[in-house]
C-alpha cells in the first residue's frame, strides 16, 4: 500500500496563490514574456491540478481588464466562477492594481493630484465590490506607488494625511455596503518607487492607530519585503501577532541587497524560513499563507506547477521541523534553561509596578556579576537548530 505523502498540501493548509503570481509570464525589466499568459480560469484550473490549494487572489485587473467592455467583463467572470466551482478554489483576498497605468505614475491615495486620488478611490470601491463578488474577506492594500524619488516633489506629511483620508473613506464604504472587508496593509521599502513610504510592517502597525476604525485594519507582512531592507522579517510579523493585527501573510524568498526577486518560499533563507514557521504555529496562526511570488524565468508551465507544488511543499516540511524542535528533548532542555526563572524575589518583583514593589526592588541586592556568569548555551542551541534544519537530527 503506497503511504499517504506526509508533506502533501490540503485546503486546510490555508495555502492561497495569487492570479498574477501563478500567471506571471516571467517578463523582467530587460526582456519580455517567456511563458504565455493564461486566462484566470485557465490558471485556476493549472492550481487544481497541483492540488491541495485553498484559494486563488486577485487584483482587479488581473481578473477584468482595465480597458475591458462588460460584455468581456461578464464572460471572463463566469469563465472564472467556473474554473473555481470545478477546482474548488476560493477567492479569500482580494486587491486593486493602483500601479501599472500611467494615471498612477506619481501615487494614487497620495498622488499631488486630488483628481488622481479622487479615481484611486473610485478604482478601489469597484474592485471591493468585484472582490464581493467571489466572497472575498480580507482587502488587501500594496501602496506600490505611494512614494516618491525626491523629496523636492511631495510633502511627506501630508502623502501620509492623504493616505489616511483615503483609508478612511473606505472602510466607511466597506461598512456602508456591509462589504464586512477586514483591511490588511503591506509594506514595502522601494521598487517601483525609489522609496516608499510605509517600509515596513511596523509603519503600518503605527498608521492603523491613527484611522477612523482601527479594529478593521490589520497588516500582510511580505518575507520579500522587510528582507530587502536587510530587516529580520520574523521579529516584523512578531510585532504584528503580538498587536492582534497579522490579518493575512504574502510567503516567498529574497537575497538581502538585492532586486525584488520574489523567489520560491524556502528557496534561500530557510533558516528564516524556519524560524516564521515556528513563530506562526506556535502561536496559532490560522489566516491565509499566500505565495506571492513567481517562478524563476526559465519556467514552463509543468515548472510553474513544480514552483506552486514546491511552495507548499517547503513549508510542510518546516512545520515538521518545528514539531521536530519542539518535541526534542535535548533542545527543549536548553530552551528552559536560558529562559531562566521567574521566581526569583528581584523578578516578582520587576513584574508589576507598584510604589511598595518598586521600593523593595531599589533597596534589593542583585549580584550583577554572579548573573553576568550564568551560562547562555546559545552556541550549542543553534547548533542543534540548524543540524535538525540539514537532516541528521
Ligand atoms: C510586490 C507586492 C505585490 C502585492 C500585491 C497585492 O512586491 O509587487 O508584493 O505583489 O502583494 O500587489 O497587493
Ligand atoms: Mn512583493
Ligand atoms: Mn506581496
Amino acid at each position: 500500500m503506497p503511504t499517504r505523502d506526509p508533506f502533501a498540501p490540503s485546503p486546510d493548509d490555508r495555502f492561497t496563490f495569487g492570479l498574477w503570481t501563478v500567471g506571471n509570464p516571467g517578463a523582467d525589466p530587460f526582456g519580455g514574456p517567456t511563458r504565455p499568459r493564461y486566462t484566470p480560469a485557465q490558471i485556476v484550473d493549472l492550481l487544481g491540478e497541483v492540488g491541495g490549494v485553498y484559494g486563488v487572489n486577485f487584483h482587479d485587473n488581473d481578473l477584468i481588464p482595465i480597458d475591458a467592455t462588460d460584455a468581456e467583463s461578464k464572460q471572463i467572470k463566469k469563465d472564472f466562477r467556473a474554473a473555481l466551482r470545478r477546482n474548488q478554489i476560493k477567492v479569500p483576498m482580494a486587491t486593486t492594481n493602483l500601479f501599472s497605468d500611467p494615471v498612477f505614475k506619481d501615487g494614487a491615495f497620495t498622488s499631488n493630484d486630488a483628481e488622481v486620488r479622487a479615481y484611486a478611490v473610485q478604482k478601489t470601491m469597484k474592485a471591493m465590490l468585484l472582490g464581493k463578488e467571489f466572497g472575498a474577506k480580507t482587502y488587501v492594500f500594496w501602496g506600490g506607488r505611494e512614494g516618491t524619488e525626491s523629496d523636492a516633489t511631495k510633502d511627506p506629511v501630508v502623502a501620509v494625511q492623504r493616505f489616511r483620508e483615503a483609508i478612511n473613506y473606505l472602510c466607511a464604504f466597506s461598512r456602508s455596503e456591509k462589504l464586512n472587508y477586514k483591511f490588511a496593509f503591506e509594506a514595502k521599502p522601494n521598487e517601483p518607487r525609489g522609496h516608499m513610504y510605509m517600509a515596513t510592517t511596523g509603519n503600518y502597525l503605527a498608521f492603523i492607530e491613527t484611522l477612523d476604525h482601527p479594529e478593521m485594519c490589520g497588516v500582510n507582512p511580505e518575507f520579500a519585503h522587510e528582507t530587502m531592507a536587510g530587516l529580520n522579517f520574523v521579529h516584523h510579523v512578531a510585532q504584528a501577532l503580538d498587536a492582534g493585527k497579522l490579518f493575512h501573510i504574502d510567503l516567498n524568498d529574497q537575497e538581502i541587497g538585492r532586486y525584488d526577486q520574489d523567489f520560491r518560499f524556502g528557496s534561500v533563507n530557510y533558516k528564516a524560513a524556519f524560524f516564521l514557521c515556528k513563530l506562526l504555529t506556535d502561536y496559532n496562526y490560522r489566516g491565509m499563507k499566500h505565495f506571492d511570488s513567481h517562478a524563476y524565468r526559465q519556467a514552463d508551465r509543468g515548472e510553474v506547477k513544480a514552483f506552486a507544488a514546491g511552495s507548499m511543499r517547503s513549508w510542510k516540511i518546516l512545520e515538521d521541523k518545528v514539531a521536530r524542535f519542539n518535541r526534542d528533548r535535548t533542545i527543549q532542555k536548553l530552551v528552559r534553561q536560558i529562559n531562566r526563572s521567574e521566581k526569583a524575589a528581584a523578578a516578582k518583583l520587576a513584574k508589576r509596578f507598584t510604589k511598595t514593589n518598586a521600593k523593595q526592588l531599589m533597596a534589593l541586592p542583585i549580584d550583577k556579576d554572579k548573573l553576568a556568569a550564568r551560562k547562555l548555551p546559545y552556541e550549542t542551541l543553534d547548533q542543534l537548530t540548524m543540524e535538525l534544519l540539514l537532516g541528521v537530527r
